[in-house]
């Protein structure tokens, strides 16, 4: 016959385990490995005619992201060593002459600088990973 104690025991034990599991699952290490992993962040929405919003990177790496707003517009920070990076950079969102779009698509920022999002379209944007 089983034991209920015993069994309860092992269950609370696999639950335990399963849910230290799930804690490592979200740290951010910051390597450049797989899809979905890296940083994440978003700006909050960016309003129209000025709204800006910064973050500093300190995870190397190149990390994709899109506007929470309108997923089609997708760019990438590239963060690497100071020495070939600047400190910080200024990303434009506009729709001026073209699509509603981030510019540059690809900003490159040091590690430990900070990309500055600032929005000059007319409508909401944002910038989310
Ligand atoms: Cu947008």
């Amino acid at each position: 016959m089983r034991n209920p104690r015993f069994t309860f025991a092992l269950v609370l034990g696999a639950a335990l385990a399963g849910s230290t599991l799930l804690a490592g699952c979200g740290s951010d290490d910051g390597g450049p490995t797989g899809p979905g992993s890296g940083p994440t962040w978003s700006t909050g929405i960016l309003g129209p005619g000025g709204g800006s919003a910064q973050r500093t990177f300190t995870e190397d790496g190149s990390w994709g992201y899109r506007c929470g707003v309108h997923p089609a517009m997708t760019a990438t920070v590239n963060v690497g060593p100071a020495m070939s990076n600047p400190e910080s950079t200024v990303v434009t969102i506009t729709s001026s002459g073209g699509p509603m779009r981030f510019e540059p698509a690809s900003a490159n920022v040091r590690t430990g600088g900070y990309v500055r999002w600032i929005n000059q379209d007319g409508t909401n944007h944002s910038a989310v990973r």
